[in-house]
């Protein structure tokens, strides 16, 4: 399958080949929802699972026709239960930290995805799979859904992103009691402290998440990119040198000729139709 509105650009998706294990991703009116697939093993990421994940997020950078991704877990159950801790066992030494990047690797490419990607939290969101809830861009829960950081349980911690991420969302208090008790949080609490954007039922879960890419959609898709390339080129730099980069992607959005559309259909007082 292309999937592209732009002759230009073919992009071909791996999984058309019959190449993913784990992955299923369809693709329609704009939206990419990818989900996790394991359901045996409550979707717990392996490696060839992170190359997948990998893989569909670079043809989803590239694939014009691609404006929103969803992530969800396969199953009732679980959105991903963590990382797979059957392959981890197996880890010595320096392993452990060649696997520690190659994760981050992967969660940094989907981190700075120009699509918006939301997470929508089907169940359990454990270990490595609350990593990969943090580094989507937004997090819609079930109310089914539970968190946590279990590693230290294992005698680890986390190593995809969770030390860094979690305290920048929730704060370095709270982050550090869910990392070092490694105790569940449930969907309403995790909403209260700000890990999840917004709790709704189980079974409107992803119609929440498709209405909220529509959303989205309706407006500039430049904007929306440089929006967030805005909030994590800033997140962790001082003020001034971080307002440096708003004001220079504000610069790049006002060549736009989407700029020039959203203004001049104010002004006509007519909704704006950005190619
Ligand atoms: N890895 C492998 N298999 C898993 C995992 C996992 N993370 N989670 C569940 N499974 C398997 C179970 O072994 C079980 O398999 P089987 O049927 O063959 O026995 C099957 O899934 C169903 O699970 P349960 O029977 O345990 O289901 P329950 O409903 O009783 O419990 C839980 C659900 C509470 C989610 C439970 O399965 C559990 O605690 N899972 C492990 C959660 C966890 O500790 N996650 C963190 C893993 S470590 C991690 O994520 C580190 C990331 C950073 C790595 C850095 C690079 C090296």
């Amino acid at each position: 399958m292309t999937c592209t509105d732009n002759p230009t650009t073919l992009v071909v998706y791996p999984m058309d080949a019959g190449q993913y294990q784990n992955l299923q991703v369809a693709v329609e009116e704009g939206i990419a929802v990818v989900q996790i697939s394991r359901p045996e093993v409550l979707n717990a990421l392996n490696a060839r699972l992170l190359d997948e994940l990998e893989s569909a997020f670079q043809a989803f950078g590239q694939d014009q026709s691609v404006r929103v991704v969803i992530v969800t877990g396969a199953g009732e159950k679980a959105f991903v239960a963590g990382a797979d801790i059957k392959e981890l066992s197996r880890l010595e030494g320096l392993a452990g930290r060649v696997y520690s990047v190659r994760g981050q690797k992967v969660f940094n490419t989907i981190e700075s995805c120009t699509k918006p990607v939301i997470a929508a939290v089907n169940g359990y969101c454990l270990g490595g799979g609350c990593e990969l809830a943090l580094a989507c861009h937004m997090r819609i829960a079930s109310e089914k859904a539970r968190f946590g950081q279990p590693e230290v349980k294992l005698g680890l911690i986390p190593g995809y992103g969770g030390t860094q991420r979690l305290p920048r969302l929730v704060g370095t208090g709270r982050a550090i009691e869910i990392l070092l008790t490694g105790d569940v949080v449930e969907a309403k609490e995790a909403e209260r402290i700000g890990l999840v954007n917004r709790v709704v039922p189980a079974g409107e879960l992803l119609d929440y998440c498709r209405q909220l890419a529509k959303k989205i959609m309706a407006n500039g898709p430049l904007a929306t990119g440089l929006a967030l390339q805005s909030v994590y080129s800033g997140a962790g730099l001082p003020l001034e040198p971080a307002l440096e980069i708003e004001a220079g992607l504000f610069g790049l959005a006002c060549g736009t000729d989407q700029m020039t559309e959203g203004t001049k259909a104010f002004l006509e007082k007519r909704k704006p139709e950005f190619k």
